[in-house]
C-alpha cells in the first residue's frame, strides 16, 4: 500500500512524447499576395510550412521533416510531433507584375523560426511571410567534406557563390579567408573577425568592372578545376568551373580556370575547408591586418573588419559544435550530416535565401550542384 501511495505522489508526466500539435497561422506582411479569401488580417492560403527537427534525424542524418500547407484560413495544423526543436519555414510563390513593363516576376515570400515544442501539448503561433533576402552577393554552397571514397580525397571541394541582388556585382578584389580554428573570447564585441588564409580575386577591391557577374548568376570556386572522376568515379568534373584557388608559393596545380591567388606568402596551403568544421568569409577586400602567430598551430591570423564582410558562413556536419564566428555575420551552423567522405553538400535552401542563420538557411543535399 505504501508503494502504491507512493507511486501515486510520483509527477505524472506533463506528455507523451508524439503527442505535441503545433497551429500556425500565416500572415502576409507584404501585400503581394493575390489569395482570393486575403482578409482584414492578411491570413493566406496555400503557404507552404515545413517543420524541420533539430533532435530527430532518419539513420543517413536527414532531419525528420514534416510539411503541411495552410488552409483558407491561413492555418497549418500538424499533429502527433515529437518533443523537439523544429525550424519551421514558410514559403509561398508569388507572381507580381512590374507596372511599367508588365513583365511578370516571381518572388518568395518567406519566413523562418525556431520553435520549442515541449510541455506544453498544444502550441498556437503566428508567423508574417514578406520578402527575404536578395541582399546581394552571397556563398550559396559549400562542398567540403569530400567524396565517398577510402583514400582521404578531398580535392574537389568547391564554393558557390549567387548574385541574388537585381544588379550586377563585381568580384574585383574580393577576398576569401577561412575562420580560425578556435573561437576567442570576446569575438563576439570586436570589430573585426579572426581567420586564417587569403586569397584574393584579382581586380581592384570596390571599385574594379572586371569580372562581373550577372543577377541570379552563380560562379563555382574549385580548389583544383580538374575533372576528379579520373581518380574518384563518385567525384565530380570541375573543369568548368568558373574560378580556381591557387597557391604559387606552393607548386600547386594551375588549370586552365582563371584564378584567386593566395596573397600570404608565408602560407604554403591550398585553399582546402576544412572536412569537419569550418568557417568561410567572404569579403569586399578593401582592408585586411595581420593578426598574432599561433606558434602551436603553426598558423599566422589575419583579422577581417566586420564592415567588410560580404557574407560568412559557419558549417558542421555536427550540431555540438562551439561556434567560431560571431553571431553578427552567421547566427548558425549549416552542413549538419555531411560527414567527411560521405558526397554531400551544404546549400541555401533557395538560392539566396539568407536569414543570416545558416542552419535555418541552408539544407544538406545528398550530391553537390556546382553552378546550379
Ligand atoms: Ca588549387
Ligand atoms: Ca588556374
Ligand atoms: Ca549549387
Amino acid at each position: 500500500m505504501l508503494a502504491a501511495l507512493v507511486a501515486c505522489r510520483k509527477p505524472m508526466p506533463i506528455s507523451v512524447d508524439g503527442s505535441m500539435q503545433y497551429t500556425v497561422f500565416i500572415q502576409d506582411d507584404s501585400g503581394l499576395s493575390d489569395a482570393s479569401n486575403f482578409t482584414e488580417v492578411n491570413l493566406i492560403e496555400k503557404v507552404r510550412v515545413t517543420l524541420t527537427s533539430n533532435t530527430y534525424y532518419s539513420r543517413d542524418a536527414t532531419p525528420d521533416q514534416y510539411t503541411v500547407y495552410t488552409d483558407q484560413d491561413g492555418k497549418a495544423v500538424f499533429d502527433r510531433l515529437s518533443l523537439s526543436s523544429y525550424n519551421v519555414l514558410a514559403e509561398r510563390e508569388v507572381k507580381i507584375s512590374d507596372a511599367a513593363d508588365g513583365v511578370q516576376n516571381t518572388v518568395f515570400l518567406r519566413a523562418v523560426k525556431l520553435v520549442n515544442l515541449n510541455r506544453q501539448t498544444h502550441h498556437v503561433d503566428t508567423l508574417k511571410i514578406g520578402m527575404t533576402g536578395s541582399r546581394g552577393l552571397m556563398i550559396n554552397e559549400i562542398y567540403f567534406c569530400g567524396p565517398v571514397n577510402d583514400a582521404n580525397y578531398v580535392h574537389d571541394q568547391f564554393i558557390e557563390l549567387y548574385n541574388a541582388s537585381g544588379r550586377q556585382v563585381h568580384l574585383d578584389g574580393m577576398m576569401f579567408c577561412k575562420t580560425a580554428i578556435d573561437s576567442f573570447i570576446g569575438m563576439d564585441s570586436v570589430d573585426y573577425v579572426k581567420g586564417i588564409w587569403l586569397y584574393q580575386f584579382p581586380g581592384q577591391p570596390l571599385t574594379g568592372l572586371s569580372y562581373p557577374l550577372n543577377p541570379g548568376e552563380f560562379a563555382v570556386i574549385a580548389i583544383d578545376a580538374y575533372d576528379h572522376t579520373q581518380f574518384i568515379a563518385s567525384s565530380i568534373d570541375l573543369r568548368k568551373a568558373d574560378w580556381e584557388f591557387f597557391n604559387p608559393y606552393q607548386g600547386d596545380y594551375d588549370s586552365p580556370a582563371p584564378n584567386i591567388i593566395n596573397i600570404i606568402p608565408e602560407s604554403s596551403n591550398d585553399f582546402f575547408l576544412s572536412t569537419l568544421h569550418g568557417g568561410l568569409i567572404l569579403t569586399d577586400g578593401s582592408e585586411w591586418q595581420y593578426g598574432d602567430y599561433n606558434e602551436r598551430r603553426r598558423v599566422q591570423y589575419v583579422h577581417i573588419p566586420i564592415n567588410t564582410v560580404i557574407d560568412a558562413v559557419e558549417y558542421s556536419s555536427s550540431r555540438k559544435s562551439a561556434k567560431l564566428l560571431t553571431y553578427r555575420v552567421d547566427a548558425g551552423l549549416a552542413g549538419f550530416g555531411a560527414t567527411r567522405y560521405s558526397g554531400k553538400s551544404t546549400e541555401r535552401r533557395l538560392p539566396g535565401f539568407d536569414s543570416n542563420n545558416s542552419t535555418l538557411d541552408f539544407e544538406t543535399i545528398n550530391h553537390p550542384t556546382p553552378g546550379y
